[in-house]
């Protein structure tokens, strides 16, 4: 938004430098007097007038400009990083996004959308659904520049008990994911379900906005042959995404020294927790090693607001071994007088994290005492309790041999 300002800062420059020759030589005096003493043509005054003229506008366009695109959002290098973890391979370049970009979305709902090619399988003496995302073209461009920062969040309803995501692509309309989940499911629950497949456009400093997407009736699929197909995205239906809102922390690991610092900056478009149409947001900072809970903090409570600035910062001891088992999980809470506090939302990270967790969390790995803050959309506790109690029971086998 700021590359457009120094194109006309520089046109500008030299007329300025004839601007205040002119204006020197200028003598106070009748006009007439004026432009007699000056030993130069009248119209050669009257141009030189005319470029003052020009000039003050072109400042006055240029500081128009600026106020108007002001951004709020804070700038921060662009980051390629390599990194190798479980889940992300170390291939993929996470921080995938020029922050000083607005996300503009252009057009209507009927745009198209692009399209999705993906594959279905179910194992019936396993249980076992396969969903393969395999690649999208044609997607629609969320991004000023013309492109997008595509992934893809798989679901089953009703139950939605577990969200897959896979891999950023940055600034590309046709990705090639080649990712499978697996879900346990029996065939009676098949029967009743619907599978979800959302494509998404990432941005590092705001929400992430739905490209299009895909919803399939599993009764209607004939399950005796492994599915294969290209399907046109469509919009993204609205009342199934209950926003809760989202939260911006910073986190930073020193190994040498051990300490893991979380700081909580703020929170916003939180949901309204109490009658009023507000909430008592408070945010809750737990440590889990070893599905035990380990380690505790809590911020401040701040009143009557769903846009709560914190600023809280948080030190914990973890050595270099434990880093890699623990999950930290951040909750936001309304606190209430009169009766238990409610919880609104939250994540949790770690090496076996997914998606934006994931990639937040291996970005501070990475970048070892560096503070690396990021915004995250809240879940629901529901989703992610069930996804923590998961964890370590069930392996998912991230087979590739389908591809
Ligand atoms: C990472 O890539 C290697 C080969 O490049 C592959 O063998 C491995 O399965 C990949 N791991 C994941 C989690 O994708
Ligand atoms: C389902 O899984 C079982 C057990 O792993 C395997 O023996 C069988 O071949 C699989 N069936 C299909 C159709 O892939
Ligand atoms: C799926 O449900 C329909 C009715 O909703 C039923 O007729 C059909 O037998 C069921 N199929 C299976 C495999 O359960
Ligand atoms: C939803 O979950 C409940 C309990 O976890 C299970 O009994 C039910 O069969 C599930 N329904 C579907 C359609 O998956
Ligand atoms: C946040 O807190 C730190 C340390 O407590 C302080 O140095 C910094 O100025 C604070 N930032 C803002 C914007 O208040
Ligand atoms: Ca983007
Ligand atoms: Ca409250």
């Amino acid at each position: 938004m700021t590359t457009k300002a120094p194109r006309s800062n520089t046109s500008t420059r030299p007329t300025a430098g004839t601007n205040s020759t002119a204006t020197t030589t200028a003598a106070p005096g009748f006009i007439d007097g004026l432009l007699n003493k000056i030993h130069l043509p009248r119209w050669a005054i009257y141009a030189i007038f005319a470029l003052i003229c020009l000039v003050l506008l072109v400042c006055i366009l240029c500081i128009c400009a600026k106020c108007c695109c002001k951004g709020k959002k804070k700038r921060k290098k662009k980051q390629d990083q390599k990194i190798n973890m479980k889940g992300l391979n170390g291939s993929t370049t996470t921080s995938l996004v020029q922050p000083g970009t607005d996300d503009v979305e252009y057009g209507s709902a009927n745009d198209p959308r692009g399209r999705l090619l993906y594959s279905l399988e179910y194992n019936a003496s396993r249980s076992e659904l396969t969903v393969g995302i395999k690649e999208a073209a044609a997607l629609k461009a969320m991004d000023a520049g013309g492109t997008s920062d595509p992934y893809v969040k798989v679901y089953i309803l009703p139950n939605k008990s577990k969200t897959y995501e896979t891999k950023v692509f940055r600034k590309t309309l046709q990705p090639v994911f080649n990712e499978l989940f697996k879900f346990q499911i029996s065939q009676p629950d098949l029967n009743e379900s619907m599978m979800v497949m959302q494509v998404y456009d990432f941005n590092r400093f705001s929400k992430h906005d739905v490209i299009g997407e895909l919803r399939l009736q599993l009764s209607t699929v004939d399950w005796n042959h492994v599915i294969e197909e290209w399907r046109d995205l469509s919009e993204a239906s609205k009342f199934e995404q209950e926003n809760l809102g989202e939260i911006c922390f910073s986190l930073r690991y020193v190994p040498t020294a051990s300490k893991l610092t979380v700081v909580i900056l703020e929170a916003k478009n939180l949901k309204k927790m109490d009658h009023g149409g507000s909430s008592d947001p408070y945010v809750k900072v737990q440590l889990v090693l070893d599905k035990k809970k380990w380690k505790k903090r809590t911020t401040s409570v701040k009143k009557k607001t769903l846009n709560p600035y914190f600023n809280e910062s948080f030190t914990f001891d973890v050595t270099f071994e434990q880093i890699q088992r623990v999950q930290l999980v951040i909750s936001v809470w309304d606190h209430d007088k009169m009766s238990r506090n409610d919880a609104i939302g939250k994540i949790f990270l770690g090496c076996d994290a997914t998606g934006n967790q994931l990639r937040h969390w291996a970005d501070m790995l990475s970048n070892p005492r560096r503070p690396m803050a990021q915004w995250h959309s809240l879940l629901s506790t529901e989703q992610v309790d069930s996804t923590l109690a998961l964890k370590h029971t069930i392996k998912i086998p991230f087979t590739n041999k389908g591809f």
